[in-house]
């Protein structure tokens, strides 16, 4: 639950101190989470609608068929956005809408419709971002065996340059692949997201392929682009991990923690190997990478940014609450212990000082420029009987995170955006539709959106640290 109150004054609209001029400000979205239309226009199914189908898997056994109608509702939405005072927009490229099954030619309708998603952007001035990964495997290329299989890292590749063929034209900056981890870890090892697998094994040679795919994608766009402007990078799901005390085990449990989720993507993408003691601890449970000759090599490609999505930071213990170190299933355990802060409606406890620690670490042990892709809050958002949604909650939370980011640029850390998550609610995965992130709310009864509090702090916020009036 979160503890977080509205009755609270929203925080002051004020410029940003310490940003650059060309600091990016934006808004992001996926398509599974906004586009609805699942059945038009060519567009086959995903690993997504496969799972929204078994009973259980998501709350509500909702899905994303019409979600927020985006696909018929894109020019209004892409206005909305522009009303936001945002010079970049990240959107992902539903890969079955632009190349049904996974394989074979492209699909011009989907095609179609970035285009003229991007051409819309353009037009009010809006860069677009994409993100060409954000969950949506083609369900074939599941069946065939999906992210554990190595096929399924050429097939990224292929895809990758018929987008890059339909769009490089006008868009320069390409997110690979989005969360990784939550891809391999959700998906195939605790199956809480589609395509529902539990199997640990699977879920590291998930990981291998991913990291494979998006090395193999980003040498495909390089050839592709030629002499023209290209930023490729790849978004992960970046937190802190403190040891809940200085015990040897909760030490460990934290090593083991960043290992998994930080270490283990981002030395071989930056340093080109995996990290020796998370591939000790993975042959200790019998599991051993899928590397060939030449991938790390491919998994190392130049990075021009890496996207950074950050919710919250969290602290280890390697002792369960009934004293034991090790769990059901033999493994050592690392066990979350909350710090008791406020929380969100996810029940992520909320600690900006974790993203400014996170953005100097990056910056020490990995020296990309970076961007944060994703950031914000699920609040339980309700709508006054003016209409308005007074969530100074989201507000607050927004506001503190863009201080962090000042606070670590300040201290060194070369970050160069700040994207909100989201423009506007959503479906949310495995939660349905019952968690609100958006800075724009969405009746889904009539799809009527209306800015939140929040996007008008967002707009204002923009508009003055930019120097402009406000709006
Ligand atoms: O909604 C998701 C998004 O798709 C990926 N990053 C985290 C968000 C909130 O859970």
């Amino acid at each position: 639950m979160s503890i977080i109150s509205n009755a609270q004054p929203a925080p002051a609209v004020r410029a940003l101190t310490g940003l650059p001029a060309d600091f990016r400000f934006g808004v992001a979205t996926s398509a599974y989470q906004i586009e609805g239309a699942v059945g038009e226009d060519g567009r086959t199914p995903s690993i997504w609608d496969t799972f929204c189908r078994v009973p259980g898997a998501v709350s509500g056994g909702e899905n994303g068929d019409t979600a927020c109608d985006h696909y018929h509702r894109m020019p209004q939405d892409v206005d909305l956005i522009a009303s936001l005072g945002v010079d970049t927009y990240r959107f992902s490229l539903a890969w079955p809408r632009v190349q049904p099954h996974g394989s074979g030619p492209a699909n011009q309708k989907g095609l179609d419709f970035y285009r003229r998603l991007t051409d819309r952007l353009l037009d009010r001035g809006i860069t677009p971002w994409i993100t060409l990964y954000h969950w949506d495997l083609p369900q074939e290329l599941e069946d065939a065996g999906g992210w554990p299989a190595r096929d399924t890292a050429l097939r990224f590749a292929d895809y990758a340059a018929l987008a890059h063929e339909a769009l490089g034209d006008r868009v320069t900056h390409w997110t690979t692949l989005n969360e990784p981890w939550c891809s391999a870890m959700l998906g195939y090892a605790w199956g809480q997201h589609a395509p529902g697998r539990r199997d640990f094994g699977d879920a590291m040679h998930a990981v291998h392929h991913l990291l494979l795919g998006h090395g193999l994608a980003a040498r495909r766009l390089r050839e592709a682009a030629g002499d023209n402007p290209l930023e490729v990078g790849i978004t992960l799901n970046l937190g802190t991990a403190d040891p809940a005390t200085d015990s040897p085990a909760d030490q460990d449990a934290c090593r083991r923690a960043d290992g998994l989720g930080t270490r283990l993507y981002l030395d071989p993408l930056v340093h080109g190997r995996y990290p020796q003691d998370v591939l000790a601890d993975l042959s200790a449970r019998g599991v051993e990478m899928p590397v060939r000759d030449g991938d790390l090599e491919s998994v190392a490609a130049p990075l021009d940014v890496l996207g950074v999505n950050f919710y919250q930071g969290l602290q280890f213990s390697g002792t369960a609450e009934d004293g034991s170190t090790l769990d059901e299933e033999g493994q050592p355990v690392t066990r979350v212990v909350p710090r008791g802060l406020p929380t969100t409606a996810m029940d992520w406890e909320i600690i900006p000082a974790s993203l400014t620690e996170l953005l100097l670490r990056l910056e020490r042990d990995y020296a990309v420029p970076t961007v944060v892709t994703e950031n914000g809050a699920a609040f339980h958002d309700t709508a006054d009987a003016d209409g308005r949604v007074r969530d100074a909650d989201r507000t607050a939370y927004l506001a503190d995170h863009l201080a962090a980011v000042s606070a670590a640029r300040a201290r060194g850390a070369d970050v160069r955006g700040y994207f909100a998550w989201s423009l506007m609610d959503n479906f949310e995965w495995a939660y349905g539709y019952g968690k609100r992130f958006g800075i724009v709310r969405v009746d889904y009864d009539t799809q009527q959106r209306t800015l939140k509090d929040s996007a008008l702090w967002y707009r204002d916020t923009i508009a003055l640290t930019r120097g402009e009036p406000r709006p």
